[in-house]
């Protein structure tokens, strides 16, 4: 599937377009010198048009995003989804009001008594051309590296059951999407390897996408206040994708988070509304005084929980039976 922001063409930055305009404003060439200057005035017209063409595919991807898009563009722009279309309209205004500015300059050009006027006022309509952008249309660039951003995000189908892996860095949620999904996602031995929300799929019969896996950063026991930019990705994906959710536990020797934190992450994302497994991971491992306290724990809950080994496989399979059931869909036919 396409990402949204893929088809959307982005133009250079304020300062680059001024210095490629500068550049090629002596190269254009006219049957008179009327003519000339009248070129080299739509030339900048034609950069303003290519602004607001992209101003307005922006604005109408947006209107018909999914939130969990939507939210990402917050987190990537640290503004809120009205600034940014504060920030997108007010820009299109202004581009609309220097177009027809420049547009004037052309008819004065047209009109105006010898080649030295006629040049005069292409170069005062360059100075105009430049000071608006350099000075009003802040807003641009930083738009433009929004979507340079919004383009390298996955894409991820609405529509499709979803499975969440979720839990604290390192506990091992990108060697499980490796293991039951198309992913192949970067696997190492430090917390917050993943950065940014990824996808795989669990392919049908026919070699369709059947679920979505999708692999988070991990998450720290703190304030949502004082989440990093990271652990608002993870956030943003197990609140507005419609999935269910596997939280993971690291019960290793070399786990760095207590049984405590763990299960308060747990509990925090227990309280979405949201079908949460707990799934206790490396087992092949373990540490018999975590192992125990975190059973004891789980026990209360009186929920089913699992554990397995996502490196060696122990009980992977039983996991994912158990998950593409709740889907309906059974393993043997997969
Ligand atoms: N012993 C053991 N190690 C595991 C298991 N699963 C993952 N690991 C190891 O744990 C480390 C972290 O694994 P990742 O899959 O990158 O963990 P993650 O949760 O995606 O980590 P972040 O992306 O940093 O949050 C790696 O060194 C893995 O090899 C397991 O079942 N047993
Ligand atoms: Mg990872």
């Amino acid at each position: 599937m396409l990402n949204s922001f893929e088809k959307i063409k982005v133009p250079q930055k304020r300062e680059q377009l001024i210095k490629n305009v500068l550049n090629k404003l002596p190269k254009i060439q006219g049957i008179s010198p009327k003519d000339r200057e009248i070129r080299r005035v739509i030339l900048m017209i034609n950069e303003l048009e290519k602004y607001k063409n992209f101003l307005s595919e922006l604005s109408s991807t947006m209107s018909s995003l999914h939130i969990f898009y939507t939210t990402l563009m917050e987190i990537e722009s640290k503004r809120s989804k009205e600034e940014i279309k504060g920030c997108i309209n007010s820009t299109l205004r202004l581009i609309d009001n220097s177009i027809r500015i420049l547009s004037r300059y052309r008819y004065a050009i047209a009109n105006s008594k010898d080649p030295k006027e006629a040049n005069l006022l292409m170069r005062e309509a360059f100075g105009r051309f430049s000071s608006i952008l350099r000075r009003k249309a802040k807003c641009l660039d930083e738009l433009i590296d929004l979507v340079e951003k919004m383009k390298k995000a996955e894409s991820i189908d609405p529509n499709l059951p979803t499975i969440v892996i979720a839990g604290p860095p390192n506990a091992g949620k990108s060697t499980l999407v490796g293991r039951i999904s198309t992913a192949k996602p970067e696997v190492a031995y430090y917390p917050f390897t993943t950065k940014e929300v990824h996808v795989g799929h669990i392919l049908g019969p026919f070699n369709e996408p059947m679920v979505q896996v999708i692999d988070t950063p991990g998450i720290l026991d703190r304030p949502m206040s004082e989440r990093n930019e990271i652990e608002k990705k993870a956030i943003n994906a197990i609140m507005n994708l419609n999935g269910i959710i596997v939280y993971l536990f690291d019960v290793s020797k070399s786990s760095m988070y207590s049984i405590e934190e763990q299960l308060d992450i747990f509990n925090e994302l227990r309280g979405l509304n949201k079908i949460v497994i707990p799934v206790i991971n490396k087992i092949d491992d373990k540490d018999e005084e975590l192992y125990k306290q975190l059973v004891e724990q789980l026990s209360k809950f009186n929920t089913k929980y699992f554990e397995i080994s996502a490196e060696n496989g122990i009980n992977v399979r039983d996991l994912l039976a158990y998950l593409l059931n709740i889907f309906n869909i059974n393993i043997m036919s997969s």
